[in-house]
């Protein structure tokens, strides 16, 4: 196989004379290659078969264990002027980035096998769509990328058609971190990833393509690329809404794409359109319109359970590659909060015997808090009927959410597009095991974007407020937070399957069928406007879990003017603006 585009078979010499491969194999996406690739990694010890009765074609791969999350700290964007790239962005001048990761792929690939991946985000017919090609040394990768994207023929067909594509050369180089660099060139639509094996470091279609160089793509073409789950709720009388919701990495997008509603919501149900990436346009009637870019669920592994998430439990039945999970005797996986109790006897993600005495004694978990799945999307139960539709789904509302122990209510709605657009800039969230450092410390993450935005945040923000004033009907937002704790750190929200309750009353302020009452930060509701059927929350607790503390958010606002702060001055003023209206409100605001 070769292809005729000509700048695509140039790029691909180009990084063969660069990397030096013992051969080059262009990957078509059949079946038959998956089973080669499988064969040779079992073959190396990187790949563990589970019990195919229980499991099949189900595997297990353990990381490197200093190769587990992403890094941001290696992450960079490459623009010629640094400005572009923004305080959120890692900055290096192109042509040294160039020089500095290239000196880590010079001949990286000898006694290795270059594989040539040619991928779509997106459904291959779809308008919306966009393709890439990944250069890669990881059998590994491959495997996954067949699994997130839609990969081989059909892609390489489109690249051939629309003559362009994104270019990502990769190779997991010594897993050494300090030869470890996460390049973007968003100006030449490329991106160079070295030294590191795992999910968004190495799969580059997921968050180097789809959000960091598609987040500047999107800029410049007057659409979104968003770090979005998109789901579809169905009332009993057959009405259906779409919504799009941002969480920062491991904080619910995925168990809220899978929602299964409490009994007492019978009739109603709730579709997967998306749990991770949405690209979303106008539409032809000024309506905003979302696809998701994937193909498959890279999921957090660990909380997943037949409680908490039914519908990925069903999903992972087959066709799985498990990512730095434990392996149980009979040859099935576990992690975590998987079942009440653990297994007697376990193999942890790094290969070592676990019991329970030896966790509760060294304080070491059996999965990594971050291992994953990788399963293709179209097995999940709950799949929307529109999910690879080309013309993407219509978006009613967007839900903004973070994992706050204190200080931010359940759910409130903003008054208004820009007053939203405020309340996501300054959105916190505590930092979780999906990125290397330190956990559990809250930080803006704006959007649920920080990570991935590949331009300066201040443009942005500005860039929502003018897809704001260019759509006729603008989706309402929402902020929510399922993360409130008690005094002795447990959660005080049930969440998961009863997230519901806060989903039915945002779908009916957006059919303008619910009531709700004011306050200093949006609408939320009052007790009396959700249903609280085969629910324990009392009364007391809902106040508590939806009161806006005044001395709490005085100080939180306070953040929040640092934070503009340190974007500096391409943070549009109409949000400098609002912060001061809520300031102004606060003060005001009688005593509680
Ligand atoms: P990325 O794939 O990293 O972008 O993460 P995500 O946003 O899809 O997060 P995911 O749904 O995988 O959830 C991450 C963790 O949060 C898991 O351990 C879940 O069990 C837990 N979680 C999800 N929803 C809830 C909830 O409503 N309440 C509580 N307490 N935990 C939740
Ligand atoms: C995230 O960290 O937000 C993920 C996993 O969805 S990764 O692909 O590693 O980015
Ligand atoms: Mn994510």
């Amino acid at each position: 196989m070769t292809t005729t585009n000509a700048a695509l078979r140039d790029w691909v010499a180009d990084a063969a004379k660069l990397t030096r491969p013992d051969r080059i194999q262009w990957c078509d996406g059949s079946q038959s290659e998956r089973d080669a690739l499988i064969e040779l990694m079992l073959a190396r010890g990187e790949l563990i078969t589970l019990n195919q009765e229980t499991h099949p074609h189900c595997y297990l791969h353990r990381s490197d264990p200093s190769d587990v999350a992403r890094v941001e700290h290696l992450t960079y964007v490459c623009t010629r002027n640094r400005e572009d790239a923004g305080p959120n962005n890692n900055w290096m001048d192109p042509a040294e980035a160039h020089r500095t990761v290239d000196a880590l792929f010079d001949g990286c690939m000898h006694g290795r096998t270059m594989y040539v991946v040619p991928y779509c985000m997106g459904p291959i017919g779809s308008p919306y769509a966009r393709c890439g090609v990944e250069i890669t040394d990881s059998p590994y990768v491959v495997l996954n990328m067949r699994i997130m994207t839609r990969m081989g023929v059909p892609a390489l067909q489109r690249i051939e058609r629309d003559g362009t594509f994104v270019r990502g050369l990769h190779s997991i180089g010594d897993l050494d971190p300090e030869r470890r660099l996460i390049m973007h060139f968003p100006e030449d639509l490329s991106i160079k990833s070295v030294g590191s094996g795992y999910g968004g470091n190495a799969l580059l279609g997921k968050k180097c393509l789809a959000l960091r160089i598609a987040s500047t793509m999107a800029r410049d073409e007057g659409w979104l690329a968003e770090h979005m789950l998109i789901l579809g709720v169905e009332d009993p009388k057959g009405e259906k809404s779409y919504v799009a919701a941002a969480f920062p990495s491991a904080c619910g997008k995925t168990n809220f794409a899978m929602l299964i509603p409490p009994p007492s919501f019978d009739g109603w149900k709730v579709t997967t359109v998306g749990d991770d990436i949405a690209w979303i346009k106008r539409g032809p009637n000024g309506e905003l319109r979302a696809i998701n870019p994937e193909a498959g669920f890279f999921g957090v592994a660990p909380g997943t359970s037949e409680k908490t998430n039914p519908n990925a439990m069903a999903t992972l039945y087959a066709n799985v590659i498990f990512t730095n999970v434990a392996l149980t005797d009979d040859g099935d996986v576990w992690w975590e909060g998987m079942t009440s109790e653990p297994p007697a006897h376990l193999i942890d993600w790094t290969g070592a015997d676990w019991t329970p005495e030896i966790g509760r004694q060294t304080g070491r978990k059996a999965a990594h808090p971050n291992a994953r799945f990788t399963v293709p999307a179209a097995r999940c139960p709950s799949i929307d009927a529109e999910w690879e539709s080309p013309a993407g789904v219509p978006i009613s509302a967007f839900i903004f959410g973070g994992r706050r122990a204190t200080t931010v209510p359940l759910v409130y709605e903003a008054f208004n597009w820009s007053f939203g657009v405020y309340l996501a800039a300054t959105l916190g969230s505590e930092t979780t095991a999906a990125a290397e450092g330190k956990q559990g410390v809250v930080r803006r993450d704006p959007f649920a974007m920080l990570p991935f935005c590949g331009y300066h945040m201040g443009d942005y923000f500005n860039h929502w407020l003018r897809i704001g004033r260019a759509i006729t009907d603008k989706p309402r937002i929402f902020c929510v937070n399922w993360f409130r704790v008690d005094a002795k750190g447990r959660f005080v929200w049930p969440g998961f399957g009863d997230n519901m309750r806060v989903l039915e009353w945002i779908v009916a302020r957006v059919r303008g069928r619910a009531a709700g009452r004011e306050t200093e930060l949006g609408w939320v509701p009052r007790f009396e406007d959700i249903d609280w059927t085969g629910c324990n929350v009392t009364r007391e607790a809902f106040e508590e879990l939806i009161a806006a503390d005044n001395e709490a958010w005085r100080r939180e606002l306070a953040e929040h003017a640092e934070w503009f702060e340190k974007l500096g001055a391409r943070v549009p003023q109409q949000l400098k603006i609002k912060r001061d209206l809520i300031v102004a409100r606060l003060s005001h605001a009688p005593a509680a």
